[in-house]
């Protein structure tokens, strides 16, 4: 088993921030993500794996979505997607938004592993591909970065094949 973590960072203005926590049992398996998210607006924000793990310039040096294999923006469930694409995140009014994902597009084994990438919460709403315009399917109009952080091997853990 292969685990990561990432800790989110606030962006500037604003307090977002949250511990995630990432688990692939093996190869053939999808990766667990798991956590809280706190300091939101209640509701729906964009959530995804980005290509870099590179905050020089804050959370916009991290990149775009990660797409190891050239494709268009899209949700969790899309078969077109961005393999960074993990949908949306929900706060409830108290600004935690509680994380349970599983997805098979973000291994932590493998030449596509996202370690080392980062983990970036947005301020609106990723529409998941179905907005109707051109930037819908770059980015899902999901607005600002409000945190990131990079996904970090995770202590007592030794990697199986990076
Ligand atoms: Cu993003
Ligand atoms: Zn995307």
């Amino acid at each position: 088993m292969v685990k990561a973590v990432c800790v989110l960072s606030p962006g500037s203005q604003t307090t977002v921030s949250g511990t995630l926590t990432f688990t692939q049992e093996d190869s053939a398996k999808k990766t667990k993500v798991s956590g809280q998210v706190t300091g939101l607006t209640p509701g729906e924000h964009g959530f995804h794996i980005h290509e870099f793990g590179d905050y020089t310039n804050g959370c916009m040096s991290a990149g775009s979505h990660f797409n190891p294999f050239g494709k268009s923006h899209g949700g969790p469930d899309s078969a077109e997607r961005h393999a960074g694409d993990l949908g949306n995140i929900t706060a409830g009014d108290d600004g935690v938004a509680n994380v349970d994902i599983s997805d098979a597009q973000i291994p932590l084994i493998g030449s596509n592993s996202i370690i080392g990438r980062s983990l970036v919460v947005h301020e609106k709403k990723d529409d998941l591909g179905q907005g109707g315009d051109e930037e819908s399917k770059k980015t899902g109009n999901a607005g600002p970065r409000l945190a990131c952080g990079v996904i970090g091997i995770a202590k007592n853990v030794v990697p199986a094949s990076l």
